[in-house]
């Protein structure tokens, strides 16, 4: 539970979203909720004054506008992407338990709260029964991650890209990553140790990487579409009873982009047992059985709207993003950790270990991995 004043206070943020409110119901605890490292999110609980009333808790977030420039950008995205795939589920409902987060309106009919200094909140249903994972623990829920990314491609494949705007410039453009972390390794004074001359080598050895996914684009072999630009294993919920996905959040950088970048993260994400921030950098492995498994669940339901280029650039996606993102990592422990949420000043260094330790088992595996996406076409 958050500390006295500090739980007033964003209880009072969490009263601006009247949807929730009657006179019978109050705020009974807000706590902080998820583990994501760009947002601030936290579980409202209400109690209600009658019984028989039901008081369903709710999300309460505090997007981060140093990441998020134009957070309307982000909430009139989610409005477009909402109804879509409300409409579209209406029309053709799917034969299981799929759901959709529903942004919360403040009193004045506002998907949004910014406070008087300037801070920017929402609310969010809460998806009743779920919970997020932040490693997959075996190969049912490895299949039912692809599934969930599947879903989400294929509920979005009939909705113009053009119609989201762009909420985070440069977000998976590569090149443009390696280039900011150049610029920023120009400048910086750093603190050499083992760890992080291993990460400076791994970049100098692989900066080519970096140009693989956008010059496909540029040639015509990759198109864009939406993608959902986050769909990292603790993105998706699953139901608590029945153990499948049931939703995909984090609905930040729903946007014009390239699926790969999507089907590249979830498998990046699902594929290392160890998670994120384990700290046994050295033991990360990419589990290729998990792999099929989300290739699998991934193809059951979006195989319909895949081209053969599609097909051929998925092994590059994997280990492209999966590089980008030790990337990001370095380069904002070379900046001073001001993008990332960090415990401790080694944290996005670790992290970027992690990940450029995940490619080099990507890479051992290149052709089994091969071979699987070449067995499924
Ligand atoms: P961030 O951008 O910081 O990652 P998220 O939107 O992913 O923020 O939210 C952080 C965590 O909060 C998620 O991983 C999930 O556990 C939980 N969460 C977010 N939205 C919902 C929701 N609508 N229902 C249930 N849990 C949610
Ligand atoms: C961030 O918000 P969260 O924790 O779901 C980041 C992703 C990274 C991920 C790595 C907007 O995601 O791009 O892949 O951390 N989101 C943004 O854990 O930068
Ligand atoms: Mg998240």
């Amino acid at each position: 539970m958050a500390q006295n004043n500090e739980l007033d206070r964003l209880s009072a943020i969490a009263q601006k979203f009247t949807q929730q409110f009657s006179s019978q119901k109050q705020i009974a605890d807000v706590r902080s909720f998820g583990s994501g490292n760009i947002n601030d999110t936290f579980l409202v609980s209400l109690s209600a004054i009658e019984q028989e009333i039901e008081a369903k808790p709710f999300i309460l977030q505090r997007i981060n506008t140093q990441v998020f420039r134009e957070p309307k950008l982000v909430m009139q995205n989610m409005r477009i992407y909402g109804d879509h795939v409300r409409d579209r589920l209406q029309k053709h409902p799917l034969e299981r338990r799929w759901e959709v987060p529903q942004v919360l309106l403040t009193e004045q009919g506002l998907d949004y709260w910014q406070t008087e200094n300037g801070e920017f909140w929402r609310s969010l249903s809460f998806i009743e029964g779920s919970q997020s994972i932040d490693a997959i623990a075996n190969t049912a829920q490895a299949r039912e991650v692809g599934y969930a990314l599947g879903t989400f491609h294929c509920l979005v494949s009939d909705l113009a890209p053009a119609r989201l705007a762009d909420t985070l410039a440069g977000f998976h453009i590569t090149p443009r990553y390696l280039q900011q972390y150049q610029e920023v390794l120009a400048k910086c004074e750093m603190r050499r140790s083992p760890e992080l001359d291993y990460c400076l080598k791994f970049v100098r050895d692989r900066h080519e990487l970096a140009h693989i996914l956008e010059d496909a684009k540029a040639r015509g072999k990759l198109a864009l579409r939406v993608m959902h630009g986050d769909p990292k294993v603790n993105n998706i919920l699953f139901d608590q009873q029945t153990n499948l996905a049931v939703s995909v959040i984090d609905l930040d950088t729903v946007k014009s982009g390239l699926v790969h970048y999507d089907i590249g993260d979830c498998l990046r994400s699902g594929c290392n047992l160890a998670g994120e921030e384990t700290e046994q950098w050295e033991d990360v492995r990419f589990e290729i059985e998990f792999y099929q498994q989300i290739l699998e669940g991934y193809f059951s339901t979006a195989r319909s709207f895949l081209t053969e280029h599609d097909y051929a650039y998925i092994y590059d996606a994997v280990r492209v993003i999966t590089f980008e993102l030790g990337l990001r990592f370095l380069t904002d422990y070379l900046a001073g950790n001001t993008y990332f949420h960090v415990k401790y000043p080694e944290h996005n260094l670790l992290r970027s270990l992690v990940q450029f330790r995940l490619v080099e088992s990507i890479e051992a595996q290149e052709l089994v991995v091969k071979r699987i996406i070449k067995d499924m076409c």
